[in-house]
């Protein structure tokens, strides 16, 4: 069902000032920016392996991100799952009861389709599902 780990999502104030940590001190590709307006945040990707790591800055001080910022500060926001249907791995999930936050699929960086999982049914950690839609550099 789920075929590799996508992504980690990390909450940061500002993406400018952590990009260096990624790109030159640890060697990541910077693989580029995105803003996602319906989840409030601008995200940058770096690519390790097959994976990557998101940098998320909120864009202001009402969404998820910059709730979890004033909350908990910088750090591991989200993981998140690739998956070839996600439709098929969000009806598995609900099966085993685990709640999803939307009722559809919803619209992520990079032209994905993403779902998260509440985090009180899986342990304390936000679990995502994405999948790709088409190609995606
Ligand atoms: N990881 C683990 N636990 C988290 C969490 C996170 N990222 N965010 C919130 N929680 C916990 C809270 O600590 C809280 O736990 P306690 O009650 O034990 O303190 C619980 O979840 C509920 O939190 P809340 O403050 O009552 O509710 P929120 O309004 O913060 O909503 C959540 C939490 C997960 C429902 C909301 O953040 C959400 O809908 N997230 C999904 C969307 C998202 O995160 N988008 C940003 C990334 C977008 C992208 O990658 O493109």
């Amino acid at each position: 069902m789920l075929d590799k780990i996508d992504h980690i999502g990390i909450a940061v104030h500002s993406i400018a000032e952590r990009r260096p940590l990624y790109e030159e001190a640890l060697g990541m590709e910077f693989k580029g920016e995105d803003v996602v307006e319906e989840q409030g945040v601008k995200v940058a990707f770096f690519a390790v392996g097959e994976s990557m790591i998101e940098l998320l800055e909120p864009l202001d001080d009402t969404g998820p991100v910059a709730k979890f910022l004033a909350k908990n500060g910088e750090g591991i926001h989200h993981i998140a799952f690739g998956c070839g249907d996600i439709q098929g791995a969000r009806a598995h999930v609900a099966g085993e009861e685990i709640r999803l936050l939307s009722d559809e699929p919803r619209d992520g960086a990079h032209g994905k389709l993403i779902s998260f999982m509440h985090p009180k049914d899986t342990g304390r950690v936000l679990l995502e599902l994405t999948q790709r839609q088409g190609h995606e550099e």
